[in-house]
């Protein structure tokens, strides 16, 4: 595929079924907990200062915000989960959103999980793998910020991460960083070998 990865927009922003784009054009869904950067990931691999919409206050994206890459590929930036100053509501409106998309958006052709590579996944973070492997969603691993680890101790906080998520190693592992662009060449891999 001849993909011209400069020519990226935001289509629209989404919360439920019906603002959905009506067409066949592939889609790869970002998930993650709220600021483990997501959007920091699709303005990288797109080479992007703010086309996604980055903040160091989580929380900040809160629709569905689906992105159209040269009218061939989308990239969808899901809300992050797992931020404490949420209602009870807000978290149910939340889980009905994605659920909703995940579960019945037949465009998906990936998931790209999201993990900090400095901690052990969350229990929302298993929550989260499970609940893609329950569904048989192709997931590509993708470890963020990984640019506040030393090198030397990678392999550890690697295998941390996929001890805690009883990671399943045919699925993709790409270690991240928006900072230092590390990855970049492996997530494009990645995303091109599913759609
Ligand atoms: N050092 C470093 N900081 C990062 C990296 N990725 C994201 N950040 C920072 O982490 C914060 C959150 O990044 P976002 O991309 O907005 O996170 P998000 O997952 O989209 O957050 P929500 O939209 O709230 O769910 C920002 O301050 C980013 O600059 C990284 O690879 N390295
Ligand atoms: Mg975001």
């Amino acid at each position: 595929m001849e993909l011209n990865t400069h020519n990226a927009d935001l289509l629209l922003s989404a919360t439920n079924k019906s603002h959905y784009p009506q067409d066949d054009i592939p889609e790869i869904a970002m998930a993650g907990r709220s600021n483990v950067g997501k959007s920091s990931f699709i303005n990288g691999i797109l080479n992007r200062k703010n086309l996604a919409r980055t903040s160091s206050k989580p929380g900040k994206t809160q629709l569905l915000n689906f992105f159209d890459i040269d009218g061939q590929l989308r990239f969808v930036d899901v809300p992050g989960y797992g931020y404490a100053k949420v209602s009870k509501k807000e978290r149910e409106k939340w889980g009905k959103m994605i659920e909703e998309y995940l579960t019945s958006r037949e465009n998906l052709q990936a998931v790209v999980s999201l993990v900090d590579f400095r901690h052990a996944p969350s229990q929302d973070d298993v929550q989260m793998y499970d609940f893609l492997k329950y569904y048989e969603i192709p997931v590509i691993l993708v470890a963020t910020k990984i640019d506040k680890i030393p090198r030397s101790r990678w392999n550890k906080h690697e295998k941390m991460i996929k001890d805690k998520l009883d990671f399943d190693p045919s699925d993709d592992f790409v270690l991240f960083s928006s900072e230092t662009k590390h990855g970049i060449d492996q997530a494009w891999d990645a995303i091109l070998s599913k759609i």
